[in-house]
């Protein structure tokens, strides 16, 4: 995970209906609300072409690896990523929006539709990341790019979990967390472990961490771009905390296209996978179905870049892997629902 450069970021408030809205809670029930379902159903997602909608859906979820979709404008798969999230949220009477109280803690969670995409880079990309590596000593992990298929919807962590989730239900395990002093109790955990991330897991039940696939999948929100927007580096600094010197409250920046905040940057965020090339658990030339990694490992995929890293290491396809163990200051977590 590289230390490099400096850059100059763009503070991008959202506005105040979108921002997560986080805090500690005190029921212990969950609850579902935000959007009812509609009575009527569209046939199609608002504002996507029929010809591209007719192209792309298989009847069971939306297919973002046809050439139809991958070529059109980046900011087109994120309107129309949108719309398909929306339209399906419509169709099959679920929430967008899902809100779980554990342990005395809030969490808001994004449904996220099933869908097949794009994991990892394209040559030339990977061809340009080895090189970069190589120079600067790096280790070497896996980008190669392949086809997805998440077959089932699922709600993912609308932000990383917080420092005030995480005391709710572990109090000061660990002892002396966090890393980053006097961010508030909105920053998110960091200087957790994996094996501390699955005790959290234990007494939040219903809460695990991603498989590395969920989490890109939910990270690129249909966009088949380095980042959830675009290529553009340029731009990282209205969707991430990067290049700087702490974490900060999470939330601050603007959503992806399925309303998720800092995928992107702030904290790399712990998967459940072991750490393998890609050939180990995906079929590279069809199609892998709900991959969850190898079977053994000695590592655990992390993802996402943090504050500490510079703007390419919080790209979409980026992988990093550390021991199960292991504690640093920028790397925290997300959860999905288990139980959906
Ligand atoms: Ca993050």
């Amino acid at each position: 995970m590289g230390n490099v450069g400096k850059s100059s970021e763009t503070k991008q408030p959202v506005a105040a209906e979108d921002k997560p809205n986080l805090g500690n809670g005190t029921a212990a029930t969950t609850t579902e609300n935000m959007e009812k379902p509609s009575e009527t159903k569209d046939e199609i997602p608002k504002s996507m072409p029929p010809d591209l909608w007719q192209t792309c859906w298989s009847g069971s979820c939306f297919d973002f690896t046809q050439d139809a979709w991958v070529n059109l404008g980046h900011s087109r798969q994120f309107e129309y990523g949108k719309a398909y999230q929306a339209w399906y949220a419509k169709t099959k009477g679920l929430n967008l929006d899902k809100i779980v109280e554990k342990n005395g803690a809030r969490f808001e969670f994004r449904l996220i539709p099933p869908g097949k995409f794009w994991m990892g880079s394209n040559d030339a990309v990977v061809q340009k990341i080895k090189e970069f590596w190589r120079k600067n000593n790096f280790g070497n992990y896996d980008e190669t790019r392949h086809r997805v298929l998440i077959s089932k919807p699922f709600y993912i962590g609308k932000t990383e979990v917080t420092q005030a989730q995480w005391q709710a239900a572990m109090g000061n395990d660990p002892p002396d967390a966090p890393y980053c002093k006097n961010v508030g109790k909105d920053a998110p955990i960091e200087n957790v472990s994996w094996e501390h991330c699955q005790k959290f897991c234990q007494k939040a039940k219903g809460l695990c961490l991603p498989t590395e696939a969920q989490w890109e999948y939910a990270c690129r929100g249909g966009v088949t771009a380095a980042y959830c927007f675009d290529d553009s580096e340029s731009e990282v600094g209205d969707y991430a905390w990067y290049s700087n010197s702490t974490t900060h409250p999470v939330g601050q920046k603007q959503a992806n296209a399925w309303g998720v905040y800092d995928m992107h940057g702030n904290v790399w965020e712990w998967c459940q996978d072991y750490y393998g090339d890609y050939a180990e658990s995906a079929d590279l030339s069809g199609i892998a179905e709900n991959p969850a990694g190898p079977q053994k490992g000695s590592l655990r995929v992390s993802r996402g870049g943090s504050w500490h890293d510079r703007d390419g290491d919080c790209r979409a396809a980026l992988r990093g892997g550390n021991e199960t163990r292991r504690r640093y200051g920028n790397l925290g977590a997300r959860l999905v629902l288990s139980d959906h």
